[in-house]
């Protein structure tokens, strides 16, 4: 096999407000991430993914950058950033950066200067519009509640914005826009950054006659199939690809929020020359209903079980998949996808952790999620801190949607804040996460979950992750092999085989909290040997009856 380090990597994602406070003020910074970089070595990660660090008004917390070559202030200094770079490199670490070029924010200068008047030279870095009828230019919705357009009285034109409202986004169309960016991108990567993780790379191509878009359940019209994956939008990744990305040894991992197996074809095809890989959002959308994620259906089992064996099985040997639970923006994988209960939430968390890594596509761990850390439930829409939960909670129970009662509930389920409430350290004030206020509430969970009371518990949520981890790294064949779907209609059991030459793997995880039968295949049955089990049960063969959330990896003996 060619062995790609990239492919062999566990990413673990850093939320930088919310990791580890360095300097009291309640904000997590750079030298916070410094402090940890020991942890995370211990854990056995290798690549670090940290979201926007760089100069925002911290509308959308940096995923609005005014200033691509600063460091914010409240994160630290360009000094710290590099010192981070040495010392992640020095542990044999690699960092990727959050590459935001969808959009600025409207404190960028050249947002500034766009907006002064219909000739300055930086007009055409976004895009602007003549309004319809008094109106916006046409029906689209912005991702965090409103019109997708803003009028600007200065010029009288509106501009778009697919998320907040400064959060304008750039004119790809534009020749002067992608040299800016390739420029800014080859700056990084001299710099020695080790890749990008690319914010909402799928949507920087749009079809330029901007039609309505269909109104279905909300207020606006859907522009998705205008602005995601749009006609140019492989033109310009194959231009970047060519100017900046083949130019180094990097990672790249593309947001394609709305991407298809198909789509997933062309972005991180093998001989594609655009991306390595991307996440696609198909698992973390089912249960969605009219209003999008503002919902409180449970996920379903079988759902999940099809999406992620299509994705395993339809991008086998054409292009590599990603494979996660959670992110920033998803509420906590345990809460989610596991059982949250003090019965069943480190035996879920477990389970969800031997899945994770033992599919086919780069992992990525969310923090906290080596901890089984929850979603923190807020009572009350005063402790969110998340432009779109609050917009949407607005906006909806405003026009009637729904209720406000039922829209709390679905916050609690679904809002970006239950991944972003501070990372759970120890026992001691706020977790360990600041001496001061933090930004966000900690989790009232965190005397009983967090990093220092699992370090020295062999049972723990942490140490399975570590173990996990290992046999991930000592077995190549859960890397590289190929995926094989296993009972398909087992309502409670995902099982797959993965095989990679002689190297034969069977795992199996039950994603209920009721005991379920399950068969050993006929040449795993008497011999084999039990890698890592969540029961610690030694082994394996014939008919078994799993556990509540029961999960196995066992290796044919040869
Ligand atoms: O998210 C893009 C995106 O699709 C989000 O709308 C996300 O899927 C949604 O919030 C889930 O409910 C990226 C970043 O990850 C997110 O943090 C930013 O807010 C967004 O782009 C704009 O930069
Ligand atoms: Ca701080």
């Amino acid at each position: 096999m060619d062995r790609v380090w990239w492919k062999e990597s566990i990413v673990y994602q850093i939320y930088p407000r919310s990791f580890m406070d360095s300097n009291g003020d309640g904000i997590g910074d750079i030298c916070g991430i410094i402090e940890r970089l020991d942890y995370l070595k211990d854990l056995g990660v290798d690549v670090l993914w940290i979201s926007p660090v760089l100069e925002s008004p911290g509308d959308d917390n940096g995923y609005d950058i005014s200033d691509y070559y600063k460091i914010l202030e409240e994160f630290g200094t360009m000094a710290e950033y590099e010192l981070l770079l040495k010392e992640a490199h020095a542990r044999g670490m690699k960092i990727l950066m959050d590459l935001v070029v969808n959009h600025t924010s409207d404190e960028h200068p050249w947002f500034m200067e766009s907006r002064k008047s219909k000739d300055n030279p930086y007009r055409d870095f976004y895009i602007w519009r003549s309004g319809k009828n008094g109106r916006e230019p046409n029906n689209w919705g912005a991702c965090f509640g409103g019109p997708a357009w803003e009028y600007d009285e200065e010029t009288s034109m509106y501009y778009l914005h697919n998320f907040s409202r400064k959060q304008p986004d750039l004119n790809w169309e534009n020749p002067k826009v992608r040299e800016a960016v390739f420029d800014m991108m080859t700056w990084w990567c001299e710099k020695g950054v080790d890749g990008f993780r690319m914010d909402v790379i799928s949507m920087i191509s749009k079809d330029q006659s901007f039609p309505d878009g269909i109104v279905s359940g909300g207020l606006y019209g859907d522009s998705s199939p205008y602005v995601v994956n749009g006609p140019r939008v492989h033109e310009f990744l194959q231009e970047m690809n060519r100017k900046v990305l083949s130019k180094y040894d990097i990672m790249t991992v593309g947001e394609t929020a709305g991407v298809t197996i198909e789509e997933a074809g062309k972005y991180a095809g093998n001989d594609s020359h655009e991306l390595n890989m991307v996440f696609q959002f198909e698992h973390t959308g089912i249960g969605d209903g009219k209003l999008g994620k503002w919902t409180t259906e449970r996920f379903d089992f079988m759902e999940l079980k099809e999406i992620l064996s299509k994705w395993q099985t339809k991008l086998q040997g054409k292009a590599w998949n990603s494979v996660y639970w959670g992110n920033h923006d998803q509420p906590r994988s345990v809460s989610r996808f596991g059982n949250d209960s003090p019965k069943y939430r480190e035996i879920s968390a477990k389970m969800l952790a031997t899945c994770l890594l033992s599919l086919q596509g780069t992992p990525y761990i969310y923090q906290g999620e080596e901890l089984g850390m929850t979603n923190i439930y807020f009572d009350s829409l005063s402790s969110y801190r998340d432009i779109e939960s609050i917009q949407c909670y607005r906006e909806l129970t405003e026009a009637g949607l729904i209720s406000e009662e039922e829209m709390l509930e679905c916050l609690k389920l679904r809002s970006r804040d239950n991944a972003r409430t501070p990372m759970q350290w120890d026992g001691s004030a706020n977790a360990g996460f600041t001496s001061g206020t933090p930004w966000i509430e900690v989790n009232r969970n965190y005397p009983e979950i967090n990093a220092a009371s699992q370090a020295d518990n062999s049972r723990s949520v942490l140490s399975y992750y570590k173990k996990m981890i290992q046999v991930r790294k000592s077995e190549l064949g859960l890397v590289y092999g190929d995926f094989i779907l296993q009972e398909p209609e087992h309502a409670q059991i995902f099982a797959y085989k993965r095989v990679c030459g002689a190297d034969c793997y069977l795992i199996a995880c039950n994603f209920t909290d009721q005991e379920a039968v399950f068969v050993m295949p006929k040449e795993f049955s008497e011999n084999n040997t039990c890698l890592i089990s969540n029961y610690d049960r030694g082994n394996y063969n014939g008919e078994i009856c799993l556990s509540p959330y029961e999960a196995f990896v066992v290796k044919a003996d040869k």
